[in-house]
Formats: structure tokens, C-alpha cells, sequence
């Protein structure tokens, strides 16, 4: 007989092939396993379609086995009648030998209310399998209801010399290989930030199109709407919010959101908490990102650093603090991608 871990891996497996095309939803994978055999598998795939354990109910062929087999989901079940019926209820009305359950919903529509119909309706519940992982896999949705704001990821490369750019210019400090994996990070966050110098000076368009996977919503910090509206950031491919200082104004799909002066990245954290965007992938440029890591209002950095490129003169990479623990990949001969999560 396998562990329960080993089931719940399989679980979070399934439930990472829809990264990105859930929210405001997490990721949820589902496993029911009758005697050592996995008779049903399913995952959430998209907000207002099937939860998982409904997709894996509906997957299996043999419902004739489901009262005597064991659920093994990464969420606890929910409880609420949302865009679908409570999962809860619908595993109270089959009455599994079990429901094994990877972390707590922090949702205040469920917050535990899961688990206790079950365990009000008699079904033994095991709680905290895998529990670190399975809350890695929604650290997003979790620090959105947890700590009321999205999660947010610092993202830059530097020069070995420790700058972002060249004479103020923007310098190529990074590869194809990079900006892959960076339309890869894009495309699992909600939303992407950008300041004003980087919109001007690079000319993003800020989508995913170099891998597969949906365009994120584009957020630009333009105090006085500086960027011309001909930038590729404002391209029909995604939505764009712009946090500005002088209008409130929707015009196709870009809209305009007016803020005061001082503050500027509280009150997006707070827009976008008000809005329900769950996280935001920041990049750039270097004051925005100081602003963040000063605040401490961040809980990833993803930082590339060209060990054989020296620019000399330019902006300063932003200065972490003390004591942070970088994990560190060679991503080729001479870039280093480091990474640490709060
Ligand atoms: C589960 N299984 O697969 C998911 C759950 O709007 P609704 O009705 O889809 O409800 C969304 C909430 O339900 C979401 O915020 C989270 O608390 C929970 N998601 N629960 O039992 C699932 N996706
Ligand atoms: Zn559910």
C-alpha cells in the first residue's frame, strides 16, 4: 500500500496543469483511490467550471467503488454554494472511507466549514498531507486572503557590476533563454506592473507570447500619463490599468484609475486587493521595486545576474535586505538566475 503523501503528490500534479487559468480560483487537484487503485482523477480547470472533485467524481467509471474509496484533495473541500454547489455536500452524499486533505481554504466562504460537514456527517477526514507543498502551489491565493493583498514578485537582471541598464539606456542583460522563462513567470500571475521609465524605455508589450499561456492584465504607474498611448503596453492584446494622478476614465480596455500623490504603491496594493487580483509579477523599473523591497510588501525576487557583463555607469540595481537567502541556478554559461521566496 502506498503512504497518503504519495497519493497527494499525484493530486498536486494534476492540479498544476491549469497554472494560470484559474483565478480568482486556486489550483485544485483531486485523486480517489480504491484499494490501492486510482479510480478518478481531476483537477479545477477554470473559475465558474467544475471543482476537482467533481471533475474527478465525473471521470470515474467504476461510481459504484467511490463509497468505499478515499478522496485525497490539495484544498479542503468547499462548503459554499458559489458558481457550483458545495464539494462538501457532494462527498457527504457518496460518504467516501475518506477525504484526505492537503491544506486549510483560507476563502471566508469556507475558512473550515468543509471539513466540519464532513466530519458532522460521520466521513473520517485526515488534514495537513503535504500540507507545505499544496500550499506553495496557491501561495497566491492564500497571501490574497491571508495578508488582504496580492502576492507580489520582484522581478529584475543585472550586470555583474550591479546595474540595470547602461547610461540610463536599456542594456541587454539577458538572452532568449531569459525572456522565455520570463514570458513563463508572466503568464502565472495575474497582472504585471510596470513604472513609467521602463514603459518609455523599453516599450513592453508585457504579454506571454513567446510560450503558452494566457496574457496577464497590465498595470503602468504613470503619475502624469506620460506614455503615449501608441505604446505597445497599450496594445489590444490585454487589458491595461493605469494609476495616475489626474483622471478616472474607462476607454475600451484601458482603464484609468486616479490616486493620490502620496503612497502611489499602497494604494494600488489596495486597488487591486478591492478588485481581487490575486498576484503581480513587478518588473520594473528600480524605484518601483526599491519602493516594494522598503516597504516590505513583496514575497518572491527573481533576480538574473550576468556574471560577464559590465556596464559601469548607469541605474543601480535594487538593494535587498540583509540576510536573504538566494536559491541560485545557472540558467546558461554566464547568467545566473537567483531566487527567494518569503
Ligand atoms: C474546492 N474545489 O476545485 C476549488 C475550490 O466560485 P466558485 O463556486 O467556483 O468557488 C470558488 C471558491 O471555492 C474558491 O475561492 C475556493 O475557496 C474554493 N475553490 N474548492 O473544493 C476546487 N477550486
Ligand atoms: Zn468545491
Amino acid at each position: 500500500m502506498y503512504t497518503h503523501e504519495h497519493y497527494m503528490l499525484r493530486a498536486l500534479e494534476v492540479a498544476q496543469r491549469a497554472e494560470g487559468y484559474t483565478y480568482p480560483n486556486p489550483l485544485v487537484g483531486c485523486v480517489i483511490v480504491h484499494q490501492g487503485r486510482i479510480i478518478g482523477e481531476g483537477y479545477h480547470r477554470k473559475a465558474g467550471e467544475y471543482h476537482a472533485e467533481i471533475e474527478a467524481i465525473n471521470s470515474c467509471r467504476e461510481p459504484h467503488l467511490l463509497k468505499e474509496s478515499v478522496f485525497y484533495v490539495t484544498l479542503e473541500p468547499c462548503a459554499h454554494y458559489g458558481k457550483t454547489p458545495p464539494c462538501a455536500l457532494r462527498l457527504k452524499e457518496i460518504g467516501p472511507k475518506m477525504v484526505v486533505v492537503g491544506s486549510y481554504d483560507s476563502n471566508p466562504l469556507v475558512a473550515g466549514k468543509g471539513t466540519a460537514l464532513l466530519r458532522q456527517a460521520g466521513v473520517e477526514v485526515l488534514e495537513g498531507v503535504l500540507e507545505k507543498k499544496c500550499r506553495e502551489l496557491n501561495r497566491r491565493f492564500f497571501c490574497f486572503h491571508e495578508k488582504k493583498r496580492p502576492y507580489v514578485v520582484l522581478k529584475w537582471a543585472e550586470s555583474k557590476d550591479g546595474y540595470i541598464d547602461k547610461n540610463f539606456r536599456p542594456a541587454k542583460i539577458t538572452t532568449a533563454l531569459e525572456s522565455q522563462w520570463v514570458h513563463t513567470m508572466r503568464a502565472k500571475e495575474e497582472a504585471i506592473l510596470v513604472g513609467t521609465g521602463t514603459a518609455l524605455s523599453d516599450n513592453p508589450s508585457l504579454t506571454t507570447r513567446l510560450v503558452e499561456g494566457p496574457n496577464p492584465l497590465r498595470l503602468l504607474i504613470d503619475r502624469t500619463l506620460k506614455v503615449p498611448e501608441t505604446h505597445r503596453i497599450y496594445s489590444s492584446e490585454a487589458p491595461t490599468w493605469v494609476f495616475n494622478l489626474i483622471k478616472e476614465q474607462t476607454r475600451g480596455s484601458t482603464e484609468y484609475i486616479k490616486l493620490s500623490e502620496n503612497n502611489i504603491e499602497e494604494q494600488i496594493l489596495k486597488v487591486l486587493y478591492q478588485r481581487g487580483i490575486q498576484s503581480v509579477l513587478v518588473e520594473g523599473g528600480a524605484y518601483t521595486l526599491q519602493r516594494l523591497l522598503d516597504l516590505g510588501l513583496y514575497d518572491q525576487i527573481v533576480r538574473f545576474k550576468n556574471e560577464s557583463l559590465e556596464l559601469e555607469k548607469g541605474t543601480l540595481a535594487p538593494r535587498v535586505p540583509p540576510g536573504l537567502d538566494f536559491k541560485k541556478e545557472w540558467m546558461e554559461e554566464s547568467v545566473r538566475m537567483e531566487y527567494q521566496m518569503v
